[in-house]
């Protein structure tokens, strides 16, 4: 079974122990065994070339921007808005304007909900999110319906983790003000069909909010194609420092909403009377941002494009496709999300062994995996079951390591039988 996968065109095309040398943290080992990184959905990791990048602005740069006339102020103000630029290319927004820059698509979730939601959403209105959102996707929304008298209405899913688009059909309404969906599920690897759903609530005039944090490191992301009104990513899982992150909105939209949070940069004029604030995007970036990680983040989409953002997806499709056909093979394991379109993450259960344990044994042999609900426990209910064990995989990973990944799971079910 491995030999004639591991001769497949992809795998050959793609030099991956070429990329693995792009990654010093993936040079050590974890209890004397070579570290093997399958914890990408939670955050991946960080390529040399990023942290050069970082390094320079620290050693170079390092001031605040916008601010100041002198040559550090301006020298990092450059660096900056040349990452959003980078962003603005990398979505193919329309103008770099559109791109604001947020610490990651939890606050970009929490800006559209504050500057857009709060003024717009009122009692008996209604949004629609799915039955597979991380908790970041469903708790500013849930805030809000409290706050306003606004409704919160969930597209199910089927037992394959795919979302069943006639009853979305269903919920969309005149009271419906906006559906908020995520392009792919960590918690089940699960693509959703995000281009046909953004047009279905156009026919309401229904603007969507497209949560992109696990699709943006994955495959390529085209807002114009779309027709998203907004789409928020995090930096830290697509090869980029923490506190990264873009929220991606419509211009139009984006000027009619209120800020986020008051304070400096975002202002055009304050007195004690009234304040009248800034254009975008500084208006809905307060204070000082992240700008070293930022920087990074341009950095890392830098990096994307020189490997080939299409050549990556198509080696993770097949490390998935094998890592699925290996795991799936094991006796007594059960994977958790089968939908037949789906990106690098293995979600799984055995029979009677808490994936804690799994988790913790996989650990001791340098396996880096996540146990738990990975936050979206709603997806854990609909499965019936308390979390699972979650391999995610990046292009940097190979069949080798599934294959220590597989070997070591029919370990684990041997010490526990
Ligand atoms: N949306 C999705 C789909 C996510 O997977 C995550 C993080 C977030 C939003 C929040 O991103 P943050 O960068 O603001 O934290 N997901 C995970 C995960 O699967 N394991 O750890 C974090």
């Amino acid at each position: 079974m491995a030999s004639t996968t591991l001769e497949s065109p992809v795998s050959t095309a793609w030099d991956v122990e070429c990329i693995r040398r792009d990654f010093p943290v993936l040079q050590q080992t974890v209890n004397g065994k070579p570290l093997i990184y399958l914890d990408n959905s939670a955050s991946s990791q960080v390529p040399q070339v990023v942290i050069d990048r970082g390094s320079v602005y620290l050693e170079q740069e390092h001031s605040n921007i916008h601010r100041g006339v002198h040559y550090l102020s301006q020298k990092a103000t450059t660096a900056y808005e040349g990452a959003r630029e980078k962003v603005k290319r990398f979505i193919n927004a329309r103008e770099s304007r559109e791109c604001i820059f947020v610490r990651g698509a939890t606050e970009g979730i929490n800006l559209v909900m504050y500057g857009y939601g709060r003024k717009f959403i009122g009692a008996g209105d209604e949004i629609i999110i799915s039955a597979m959102e991380h908790h970041a996707n469903i708790v500013p929304w849930q805030m809000l319906c409290e706050e306003k008298g606004a409704r919160l209405r969930v597209i199910p899913m089927n037992d394959a983790g795919e979302l069943l688009l006639d009853e979305y059909d269903g919920l969309l309404n005149e009271r419906t003000k906006l559906v908020a969906v995520m392009h792919v599920s960590n918690a089940l690897g699960t693509i959703n069909p995000i281009k046909e759903m953004i047009a279905q609530a156009h026919k309401y005039g229904v603007p969507v909010l497209i949560d992109g944090a696990q699709a943006a490191p994955h495959m390529p992301v085209d807002v114009q194609d779309l027709d998203c009104d907004f789409y928020v990513f995090s930096g830290h899982k697509m090869y980029a420092p923490t506190g990264s992150g873009v929220v991606y909105g419509k211009a139009e939209l984006l000027e009619k909403m209120n800020p986020f949070q008051g304070g400096g940069d975002m202002i055009k004029t304050v007195t004690f009377e009234k304040t009248t604030y800034a254009d975008l995007p500084n208006r809905f970036e307060a204070g000082t941002p992240a700008i070293a990680s930022q920087i990074g983040l341009g950095a890392a989409i830098d990096y994307l494009d020189s490997i080939g953002r299409e050549s990556a997806a198509a080696y993770e499709a097949e490390l998935l496709r094998y890592a699925t056909e290996r795991v799936s093979a094991i006796e007594g394991v059960r994977i958790i999300g089968t939908a037949k379109n789906k990106a690098s993450v293995l979600s799984f259960v055995i029979d009677d062994i808490h994936p804690h344990d799994i988790g913790t044994i996989l650990d001791q042999e340098g396996i880096a995996v996540r146990a738990g609900h990975h936050c979206a426990q709603p997806v854990m209910q609909r499965f019936k079951v308390p979390a699972t064990a979650r391999a995610s995989f990046s292009f940097y990973n190979t069949k080798e390591e599934i294959d220590v990944l597989a070997r070591t799971i029919e370990r684990v079910i041997e010490i526990f039988s």
